[in-house]
């Protein structure tokens, strides 16, 4: 035990220096992020009764914990809801058996899906009635994967990986649609062998994959090139943010995913003088804030922000919770906010 303490205590004393570090920019919450938690807060400030949540709301430990703490109750599926109760979908969508279920249980729902996510799904719907086998590119058991997947069941196929397109057999026209918090390299990468086996392949008219994710991998790719070591904030659950840390060590950069400040290992620190840190979409800004202090309790440090884009994109809140006619929530990444106010 004493040994472990003073272990601890050398690590940290090896970490202490000064610093540089660089900050993504845009970084953490999205506009499809803040928009779901926001329908979840004022679910909670306008109601008595309970507030189920089918899924997490978006895939960060600090934001379900925080919510949960306010009231909200998440559940796994919503035969765990009493009928007649309002349930909340989560900001990855569900598949249309989902909303036939919430019908049957005369649940009052209130829809939290991304927008940008939604469209993937009615572009699902449109290939699959014009007749096409449309090709997934996503994550199995991803809650965004199989709701869009469950949009048209007989007519999609997963994939993940090249052996994947490589063994699919299709007669037929053939259409692709992706995931939206795919990395753009590996997408295009299997879109391109997709063209190869399929010449006559149709797609979306503009990339599934979002604006948010986008940004978020071109900022961490200006900052990988000259950091030691990435910090990426972001739950384990979080595509989006895996996606970051991946970009990262494609490019030879190491990279490590934290949930917050308390997962640094102080032995990733000991010879990095330049630290990268950004944060995927669905984590709340304070927690970077959090990292930033920490790292200045250890040494002189000069931050430096590398804006690749301004985020201003705003989406309008659902009709149940909406304060004032075309109320939307817009991404401010730039600024921080509270962890506990998410
Ligand atoms: O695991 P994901 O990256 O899909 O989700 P997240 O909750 O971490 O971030 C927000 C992204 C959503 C809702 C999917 N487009
Ligand atoms: Fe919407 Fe993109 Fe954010 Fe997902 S990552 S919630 S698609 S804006």
């Amino acid at each position: 035990m004493i040994h472990s303490v003073l272990s601890s205590v050398e690590a940290w004393g090896a970490a202490a220096a000064s610093r540089t570090v660089l900050l993504a920019s845009p970084r953490a919450f999205c506009a499809g992020v803040e928009r779901a938690i926001t329908i979840v807060e004022r679910l909670l400030a306008g109601q008595e009764a309970p507030i189920f949540v089918r899924k997490q709301i978006v895939h960060n430990t600090h934001v379900v914990r925080d919510l949960e703490e306010r009231g909200a109750v998440f559940v796994d599926e919503l035969d765990e809801v009493p009928v007649g109760a309002t349930a909340v979908f989560s900001a990855h969508g569900v598949a249309p058996a989902v909303r036939e279920q919430a019908q049957q249980r005369q649940l009052r729902v209130v829809d939290a899906t991304c927008p940008l996510v939604t469209k993937v799904h009615s572009e699902a719907r449109r290939f699959a009635e014009r007749g096409d086998t449309i090709v997934f590119i996503g994550h199995a058991g991803h809650e965004e994967s199989e709701g869009t997947l469950g949009e048209a069941p007989q007519q999609i196929r997963l994939v993940e990986t090249e052996d994947d397109i490589d063994a699919l057999e299709i007669d037929g026209p053939v259409s692709y649609l992706t995931q939206t918090t795919l990395a753009v390299d590996e997408a295009n990468r299997l879109v391109q062998r997709l063209r190869a086996r399929f010449p006559h392949l149709t797609g979306p008219n503009s990339d599934d994959i979002c604006y948010a994710t986008t940004n978020r991998q071109d900022a961490l790719r200006t900052i990988a090139a000259q950091a030691d070591l990435i910090v990426v904030v972001g739950s384990a659950n979080s595509s989006n943010s895996v996606r970051l840390v991946e970009v990262a060590e494609r490019m030879g950069t190491p990279a490590f995913l934290i949930d917050d400040v308390s997962d640094v290992d102080p032995r990733w620190l000991a010879d990095a003088r330049t630290i990268g840190i950004t944060a995927g979409a669905s984590a709340p800004p304070q927690l970077v804030s959090d990292l930033l202090d920490a790292l200045a309790g250890l040494g002189h440090t000069t931050v430096l922000e590398r804006v690749v884009a301004k985020e201003t994109l705003s989406f309008g809140l659902p009709t149940q919770v909406r304060g004032h006619a075309g109320e939307s929530v817009t991404s401010t990444p730039e600024h921080s906010t509270q962890a506990g106010g998410v």
